[in-house]
C-alpha cells in the first residue's frame, strides 16, 4: 500500500504580520506517518516548501502512484488548494482522504466535493491507521465517507491517551525541508506537550476538535523527543505548538525541571494565557530558566466589556501586569489583538484600541479580524442574527471581514487593520525585546543555549519583515 500525505501551501492563509516568516514542519502528518510507516510505503509532501507547487504535486503522484492521498486541511481558507490537490489525486485514480481542523468542523459539507472520498474527523493517528489496514472506511470510528451517493458518518473515535502516543516521524523530511523550517531565520522544530484547552473563549473552535478535554504527554517522552537526533542536531529554537501551554502549573514546573536536568540547551517559544502569568509567576520564572524566550499571548482586546463578551476570563489590568512580570523575567512578548472583537464596536472603540496599543509595553503586536467557526458560540450568534457577510471559506483568513457590524463597514475594518499595523509597529519594540533578553536574564545565561549570531539573525529577520510590511501596506 502506498500513501502520500500532503500539507497544502498557505497561499490563502493570513498574510498579515511578521508571523508569515514562520515556516514550521507538518507535525500533524508526521504524527500520522508514525502510525502507518510499518504497514505502508509513506511519503510526505510539504506545500510550504518553495519547490512544491501543484505541478510538482501532480508529478509526485504520477511517479509514486499512491493508493491513498491524505491531505491536511487545518485552515478553512485553504479550501481552494485542498480541493485542487484532491482533484489531481482523483484524476490519478487515488482514494482521497482529508483530515485536520476544517473537515472536522464541517464533515458533511467537505464530503459534498466530488473529489473527496473520506473525511477523518479529529485526531488522525489511529483512525487513519485502521483505514489503511482495513483498506475500507466501513465501521471505523472517526470517519465520514460516501457510499452509493449517500454520506455515512461513523461514530466519533475516543480521544487518544497521549501518555503512550508515538513520537512524530520526523525522518520523512527531505533535505530541502530540513533547510526550510525556520522562525525568523533560525532553524526551528515543533513539538507538542498537550492537546486541548479547558477554557471556552467564544470564538475558539478548540472544543469542537478536542471535545473540551485537556490531555498531556508523558514528561519522559517529551524529553526523549527533545533528545532525538532530528531535534538535537538541527533546531535552535523549539516551538511548542500547544494551544495553551500552561494549564497545569505542576506539570510545567516538572517539565521545565526535566529540561534543565537533561541539559538540552535549546530555546523555546510557546502560547500562554495572561491569567496564568499573573496567578503563577513562579511557573514563568521556571520556564525562563529552562530556555523559554518567546511567548505568544492572545490578548484579544483592551476593553473589559469586550473581554467578558469573548468569555476570555481576563481583565485589561491583568494584561498590563502580565507584561510586566514577563518583561522582568526577560521574555520577548508577542500579543495578538482582535479588531472588532465585539459586534457592537464603533469606530471610536477601534481607534481607542489602536491608541492603547501604541503605548503598550510589548515587543510585538499582531492584529486579526473576528472570524467565526462552526462549533463556537460566536458562530451560533452570527448565524442566528444573520450577520454573515460571506460564507465563502476562502475569505475566512482572519484578515478579511466576514461579519456585518452595526457601526462598521467592511472597508472600515480593512482600513483599521492596515492602520493598526502601520501605527503600532515600531522598530523600537523588537529592539527593546532583544536588549531585555540580553540584559535581564544576562548575556551569559542566554549564550549558554544559543549562538549569538543566531539571535541577531532572528532580530534582523524580524525587523526586515516589519519594514517589508510597513512599506507595502
Ligand atoms: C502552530 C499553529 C500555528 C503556527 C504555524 C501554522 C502553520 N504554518 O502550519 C502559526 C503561529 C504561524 C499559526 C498562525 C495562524 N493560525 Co494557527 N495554529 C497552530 C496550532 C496551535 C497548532 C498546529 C499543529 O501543529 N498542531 C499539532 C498537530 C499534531 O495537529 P494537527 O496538525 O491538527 O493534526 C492532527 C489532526 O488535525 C489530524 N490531521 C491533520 N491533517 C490530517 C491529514 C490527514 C490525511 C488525516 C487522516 C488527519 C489529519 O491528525 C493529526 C494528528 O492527530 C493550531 C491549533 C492546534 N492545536 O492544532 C492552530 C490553528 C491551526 N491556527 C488557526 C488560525 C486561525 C491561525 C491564524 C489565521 C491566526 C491569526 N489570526 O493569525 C494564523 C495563520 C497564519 C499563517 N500564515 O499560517 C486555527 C485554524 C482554524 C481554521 N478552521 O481555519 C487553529 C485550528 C487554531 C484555533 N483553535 O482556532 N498557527
Ligand atoms: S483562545 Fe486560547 S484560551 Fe481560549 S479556548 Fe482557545 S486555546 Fe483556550
Amino acid at each position: 500500500m502506498r500513501v502520500l500525505l500532503i500539507k497544502p501551501s498557505l497561499s490563502n492563509v493570513y498574510r498579515w504580520g511578521p508571523q508569515t516568516d514562520i515556516i514550521t514542519p507538518p507535525l500533524g502528518l508526521e504524527y500520522i506517518a508514525a502510525y502507518i510507516k510499518d504497514i505502508a510505503d509513506v511519503r510526505i509532501i510539504d506545500g510550504l516548501l518553495e519547490t512544491v507547487n501543484l505541478k510538482a504535486i501532480a508529478k509526485a503522484i504520477e511517479q509514486f502512484q499512491p493508493d491513498y492521498v491524505g491531505i491536511s486541511w487545518n485552515f478553512s481558507s485553504q479550501i481552494d488548494i485542498a480541493r485542487r490537490i484532491a482533484n489531481i489525486a482523483k484524476t490519478h485514480g487515488c482514494r482521497t482522504v482529508v483530515g485536520g481542523w476544517h473537515p472536522t468542523l464541517v464533515p458533511s459539507e467537505t464530503l459534498e466535493f466530488h473529489s473527496i472520498d473520506i473525511v477523518v474527523r479529529g485526531e488522525g493517528e489511529i483512525t487513519f491507521k485502521e483505514l489503511i489496514q482495513n483498506n475500507s472506511p466501513i465501521g471505523i470510528p472517526g470517519i465520514s465517507y460516501k457510499k452509493d451517493g449517500k454520506q455515512i458518518h461513523n461514530p466519533d473515535r475516543e480521544l487518544m491517551n497521549l501518555k503512550i502516543i508515538r513520537p512524530p516521524a520526523r525522518h520523512f523530511r527531505s533535505g530541502a525541508a530540513k533547510k526550510t523550517y525556520n522562525f525568523f531565520g533560525i532553524p526551528v522544530d515543533c513539538m507538542e506537550t498537550s492537546r486541548g484547552c479547558p477554557y471556552s473563549c467564544n470564538f475558539c473552535c478548540i472544543h469542537h476538535f478536542h471535545r473540551k478535554k485537556y490531555r498531556q504527554h508523558a514528561i519522559r517522552n517529551v524529553i526523549k523527543e527533545l533528545h532525538s537526533s532530528e531535534i538535537r542536531n538541527r533546531a535552535t529554537i523549539i516551538y511548542i505548538i500547544d494551544d495553551n501551554f500552561v494549564v497545569d502549573p505542576k506539570y510545567i514546573i516538572e517539565l521545565c525541571n526535566a529540561i534543565i536536568r537533561s541539559r538540552i540547551n535549546k530555546y523555546f517559544m510557546t502560547q500562554v494565557r495572561v491569567d496564568m502569568v499573573v496567578n503563577h509567576p513562579e511557573v514563568f520564572e521556571k520556564m525562563a530558566d529552562a530556555g523559554f524566550i518567546y511567548l505568544f499571548l492572545g490578548l484579544e482586546s483592551f476593553s473589559d466589556v469586550t473581554l467578558e463578551k469573548l468569555n476570555k476570563q481576563i481583565k485589561f489590568k491583568q494584561i498590563k501586569y502580565a507584561l510586566k512580570i514577563l518583561h522582568d523575567l526577560g521574555f520577548f512578548v508577542h500579543g495578538n489583538i482582535i479588531l472588532g472583537a465585539k459586534l457592537e464596536d464603533t469606530k471610536q472603540d477601534i481607534e481607542s484600541t489602536i491608541e492603547i496599543a501604541k503605548n503598550l509595553d510589548i515587543d510585538l503586536l499582531t492584529y486579526s479580524l473576528l472570524t467565526p467557526y462552526p462549533g463556537t458560540k460566536l458562530w451560533e450568534q452570527v448565524l442566528s442574527e444573520d450577520l454573515f457577510l460571506t460564507r465563502d471559506w476562502h475569505e475566512f483568513t482572519w484578515s478579511h471581514p466576514v461579519i456585518k457590524y452595526s457601526h462598521l463597514s467592511s472597508d472600515d475594518l480593512s482600513n483599521y487593520l492596515t492602520m493598526a499595523y502601520k501605527e503600532t509597529m515600531s522598530f523600537n519594540r523588537p529592539w527593546q525585546g532583544l536588549r531585555r533578553l540580553v540584559e535581564t536574564r544576562g548575556l551569559k545565561f542566554n549564550l549558554l543555549r544559543i549562538d549569538p549570531i543566531d539571535i541577531f539573525k532572528m532580530y534582523f529577520q524580524l525587523l526586515k519583515n516589519l519594514r517589508k510590511i510597513l512599506s507595502t501596506k
